[in-house]
């Protein structure tokens, strides 16, 4: 069944620090994918928020001297305004202190303990009195000293509640069986299953009492909700599910729908082992698929606050353009594999496929089209086509299809590179037709108006599979072909149809060519820390 509902989520990031390209990466490429969806006539819905409790919240907010709530409030601004600049599409943004959401993770706790599905014991753990936190037998080590402050710990054990996992281990490993897309890539699916199902799963300790920055149990006081119970929640809660209006719950979590979490491979375990559990115990459908991207790394490894390795992403922004940096890390770094951020790559990407390939087939066109036909798209003569011809139009029609097929796979660097790889057949074709040789010949009027009239149809094409990424761009590029905004259509551009008539302007360069060593230069000055400033 073809599912024309669409449910995308990112995972909903900790504000517990200023969002950085790596967080930029996952939602960019769910943004990518949830406009790619839209263009084709998909009914989109999508989420992205924050994970506001947690002790470490708490911590962060303590060492700042004001209260959790300030602190996340401060936090979530500048998330917002980031994914303001990245320009993403998201319907809603979920924060986990929000009342709706709270709401709908002590709905789910309640029918958690009506239905047995989670239980009271006690946790047991090396406890270090003054981390107030527990640690493993393998973090303790022989000596029994706490790994944060080195302080001997102490074995305690406190009461808390558990979530049965036991009961739906066989039923998730059929799931696995009957959904071989669920986990993708594929690899990840054996990394759960050896890693962590094999040994044997444990009970989940499902509610905490040593802190109380989290949901309250109502049923139990002093308890508050596991942080991963609670910020896996924020799936179903941002729709409505427990609450009064579930009407896009209804819509989205149906079986109709096809929903697709994407999230980083350091969040797989929680996301396709437990999650499809809860969902399992509350008589809720699963995901479709739960799609691990990889890690953004730099050449001392993953990009992350505490390697002090970080690039943000409002420099780039505000010097390339959105599109730039979402067209480098869109098509750069294939969706699925982790992927390096360097200033040569970055550079190079925007400089050989927008302003080299893409720019140049417009400018070209656009020029010679001025030259020839006053701007004026010419007529087509599909009686005096060619071999190039027929050849670029199969071309495109294949790259359509491809196209599609790729995107639903969630394949979608490779979806790009396909379109991409089109623009580089008409720079081809360009240079194989020779344009200003036909426009000296009168006996070939007729292969010089086909050969503008199919290049505009051919630009038009790729700008539309290429609108999902460019987003600033593509209506500038409309802007150019003269086409207006009732004609730019998914539909319109995929038939190719002659696009005879219309008034083109040659405009702005839409990308301009980056000065390699300067621009190379800047951004390795972005990316040097305050300690090699400092040096330096
Ligand atoms: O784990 N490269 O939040 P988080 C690529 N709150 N992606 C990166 C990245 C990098 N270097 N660094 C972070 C949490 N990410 C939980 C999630 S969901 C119910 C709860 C992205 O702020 C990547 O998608 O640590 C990763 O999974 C996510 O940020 C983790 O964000």
């Amino acid at each position: 069944m073809e599912k024309k509902k669409f449910y995308v989520t990112t995972p909903i990031y900790y504000p517990s620090a200023k969002p950085h390209l790596g967080h930029a990466y996952c939602s960019t490429l769910a943004d990518v994918v949830a406009r790619g969806k839209r263009l084709r006539g998909y009914e989109v819905y999508f989420l992205t928020g924050l994970d506001e409790h947690g002790e470490k919240i708490q911590e962060n907010a303590a060492a700042k001297g004001v209260s959790p709530q300030e602190f996340v409030d401060g936090v979530a601004e500048i998330f917002l305004k980031l994914w303001k600049a990245l320009r993403l599409s998201n319907d809603d943004f979920i924060r986990t202190t929000q009342e709706r959401h709270v709401k709908t993770v002590q709905a789910i706790f309640h029918k958690f303990i009506e239905d047995g599905d989670v239980y009271l014991g006690s946790y047991k753990g090396w406890y270090c009195v003054h981390e107030e936190s527990y640690w493993t037998e393998t973090q303790v080590g022989p000596e029994h000293l706490c790994p944060d402050c080195g302080r001997p710990v102490e074995q305690k054990s406190e009461e808390a509640y558990f979530f049965n996992c036991g009961k739906y281990v066989d039923s998730l490993l059929k799931y696995y069986d009957a959904n071989p897309k669920f986990i993708t890539p594929v690899g990840r699916k054996t990394e759960m299953i050896n890693n962590f199902i094999k040994p044997g799963l444990n009970d989940l300790c499902v509610t905490r009492t040593t802190f109380d920055w989290g949901v309250p149990v109502l049923e139990k006081e002093g308890h508050v909700v596991y942080v991963w119970l609670d910020a896996l929640t924020n799936y179903i809660s941002a729709l409505g599910y427990g609450q009064e209006d579930h009407s896009l719950f209804d819509k989205f979590w149906g079986e109709d729908s096809e929903i697709v979490h994407i999230v980083g491979a350091d969040i797989t375990r929680f996301h396709t082992i437990y999650w499809p559990m809860f969902l399992e115990a509350l008589g809720l459908r699963k995901p479709d698929r739960v799609f691990v991207h990889g890690l953004l790394m730099m050449k001392d490894g993953k990009m992350s606050k505490s390697k002090g390795n970080v690039v943000y992403v409002e420099p780039l922004i505000e010097r390339y353009g959105v599109d730039a940096v979402r067209y480098f890390l869109t098509r750069e770094i294939v969706f699925g594999m982790d992927g390096t951020f360097t200033p040569e790559q970055f550079v190079e990407r925007i400089n050989n496929d927008l302003a080299n390939d893409f720019g140049n087939l417009l400018n070209r066109t656009l020029g010679m089209l001025g030259k020839y036909y006053g701007g004026t798209v010419s007529a087509r003569y599909e009686e005096a086509y060619d071999a190039l011809d027929k050849e670029l139009l199969n071309k495109a029609k294949a790259t359509v299809k491809e196209y599609e097929i790729l995107n639903d796979d969630l394949k979608v660097t490779e979806s790009y590179a396909a379109v991409m790889d089109l623009v580089s057949s008409a720079n081809k074709y360009i240079q194989d037709k020779a344009p200003w040789a036909l426009a000296k010949d009168e006996t070939k009027k007729k292969e010089l108006s086909n050969a503008m009239n199919i290049l505009c149809s051919i630009i038009f094409l790729a700008g539309t599979l290429l609108s999902p990424v460019l987003v600033d761009k593509a209506p500038e590029l409309f802007d150019q072909l003269g086409l207006k905004e009732e004609e730019r259509t998914y539909e319109k551009a995929i038939s190719l149809e002659s696009l005879e008539g219309t008034l083109t302007h040659k405009g702005n360069l839409l990308f301009p060519r980056l000065e390699t060593e300067k621009e190379i230069a800047f951004i390795k000055d972005l990316m040097a820390g305050p300690k090699e400033k400092a040096a330096a």
